[in-house]
């Protein structure tokens, strides 16, 4: 690897172990998607470890999606680093291109099966290193500024070609397997007339939901698609837990510890509920609040076989997420594995999350693997990162809806949800607060843990308006006046908006 121009050798070397780098990268996604097997995925669950609480906080709440791709393209970054590195390594401890080559590719895959403990699929990442070090150590060496960097281009050129090419075939290969999937397709050993009966179940739910939905333009249903569903995890790289394979544990202070299996789950007769999720850091009209036909087993079958002694119980999922709250709530839980009559999809937790009623987003586990029950509390994942959302939801009603009618009159309309207790009406005023009308509301669907949607139109009587919307639970109480801010309880307050005419 000599070169008379003394500093070529280094940038070669520089060009080689990236160009290396990105090839070792894009390799282990086509082999393992964003499965635990892609070398970026643990970095980035690491970086979420280490990081400290309010900058996790921030970036999940507050940056959502753009946090989780700073967090990918630090990881990748980092990944890279790593790659190139090893591969700098490999070339200067190398004395021949074939042994550049394989020494390039060994580090690599020591690297990748550290990182990923997943031997077979850093061949993903190893040979694509050791292939392009092979190729670049073969072409012959440029001798000047110009044809040096002429050799960068045409290397980054062929490799971002590669990478294209395996990012598309990568997607593919690797797409959310249980998306889209009819859940009793999924049920095994149904006979025809039980499969049909459940399908019926399904259908006649949704169908409810749909005649007791408000006819109002640009106002959301009163069940939410799958894809328009809001989401919040801990990962940028949801967990990819294979259903033969999963296993809930449940243990802890019980007189019988077991260990069920996904088919055990699904055999059991499903139920099918209407149950609305809200997030405790959803501002008070915010749009992490949504409403899903769920089918699963009632959390009985469980809490019943194990025969807990405490009154306690703590929920973890697959991506290292755990939650406590008090167990008398979960004996009125829900463990699903469907969503709208589909496979619950990757996102929403495959194969299996709890869902537990009346309280905030975040006791509602999702990759569900384990249930301990505790005879004390402990804290979850939130609760020592300064979060208290693990009690019931706060009574809200918000406004997502204006409308200017054709009478001249002005509609709105939007969702009430209050958790268990219900909504039992919602008031607006078109003056600030001063006088109180009834609105309508949706008919309400049979479940205890759903939301209602409330409308109200007037004849307008100034150019402007301010509506101010407030719900009354179902146990006459007036959702809170005072606003406060959804950290570190959920928020309060009442929606107000002004409207001009
Ligand atoms: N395993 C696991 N479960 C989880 C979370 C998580 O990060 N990991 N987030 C919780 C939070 S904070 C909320 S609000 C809900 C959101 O559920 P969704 O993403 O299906 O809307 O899931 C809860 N369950
Ligand atoms: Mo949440």
């Amino acid at each position: 690897m000599n070169n008379p121009m003394g500093s070529f050798p280094d940038l070669n070397a520089l060009v080689t172990a990236s160009i290396a780098g990105i090839a070792g990268l894009s390799g282990s996604y086509l082999v393992a998607g964003t499965s635990s097997g892609f070398v970026v995925v643990p970095v980035n669950a690491f970086l979420v470890d280490v990081m400290p609480a309010p900058v996790v906080t921030f970036s999940i709440l507050v940056l959502g999606q753009l946090g989780e791709r700073v967090g990918f393209v630090l990881a990748l970054g980092i990944v890279l680093v790593l790659l190139g590195g090893a591969t700098a390594l490999a070339l200067r401890l190398a004395e021949t291109r074939l042994a550049s080559s394989v020494y390039a590719a060994l580090f690599g895959w020591g690297f990748s099966t550290v990182l990923t403990a997943a031997p077979l699929a850093s061949l993903g990442t190893a040979v694509p290193i050791g292939i392009a070090v092979g190729i670049l150590e073969a072409v012959e060496r440029p001798t000047s500024i110009e044809g040096s960097r002429r050799h960068l281009l045409k290397s980054l050129g062929g490799v971002f070609a590669v990478s294209g090419v395996s990012y598309v075939i990568g997607s593919r290969l690797h797409s959310d397997s249980t998306s889209n999937r009819d859940v009793v397709e999924s049920i095994p050993d149904l006979d025809v007339d039980d499969a049909e009966t459940i399908r019926q179940q399904i259908r006649a739910r949704l169908a409810e939901a749909e005649s007791k939905s408000l006819d109002i333009d640009e106002l959301p249903g009163l069940v939410n698609g799958i894809d328009e569903f809001y989401e919040v995890d801990i990962n940028l790289f949801d967990p990819d837990v294979n259903a033969e394979d999963w296993r809930l544990s449940v243990s802890g202070t019980v007189a019988n510890e077991f260990t069920l299996t996904y088919d055990e789950l699904i055999t059991m007769a499903p139920e099918h509920r209407f149950v609305t999720l809200r997030c405790v850091s959803d501002p008070v009209n915010g749009d992490l609040m949504d409403t899903a036909l769920w089918t699963g087993v009632p959390a009985r079958a469980v809490i019943d076989r194990a025969d807990p002694r405490g009154d306690h119980v703590l929920l973890r999922g697959r991506d290292g997420y755990y939650v406590e709250f008090p167990l008398d709530a979960f004996e009125s839980g829900f463990l699903t594995y469907g969503m709208n009559g589909r496979v619950l999809p990757r996102n929403h937790g495959f194969p299996v999350r709890a869902l537990v009623p009346g309280r905030w987003g975040e006791v509602n586990a999702k990759w569900l693997t384990e249930i301990e029950f505790h005879d004390s509390a402990v804290l979850g994942y939130w609760e020592r990162k300064g979060w208290n959302g693990t009690g019931p939801v706060h009574t809200v009603a918000k406004l997502w809806t204006v409308n200017h009618l054709a009478d001249g009159q002005v509609q709105v309309a939007g969702h009430a949800y209050a958790g268990t207790r219900s909504i039992q009406a919602v008031e607006v005023s078109v003056d600030g607060g001063e006088t109180w009308n009834d609105a309508v509301l949706s008919e309400p669907l049979d479940d205890e843990d759903v939301w209602r949607q409330w409308a109200y139109k007037w004849t307008p009587s100034r150019s402007r308006h301010t509506v101010v919307v407030r719900a009354i639970d179902g146990n006459g109480t007036l959702q809170p006046r005072r606003r406060q801010n959804p950290h570190p309880s959920g928020a309060t307050g009442w929606v107000s908006k002004t409207i001009s005419i």
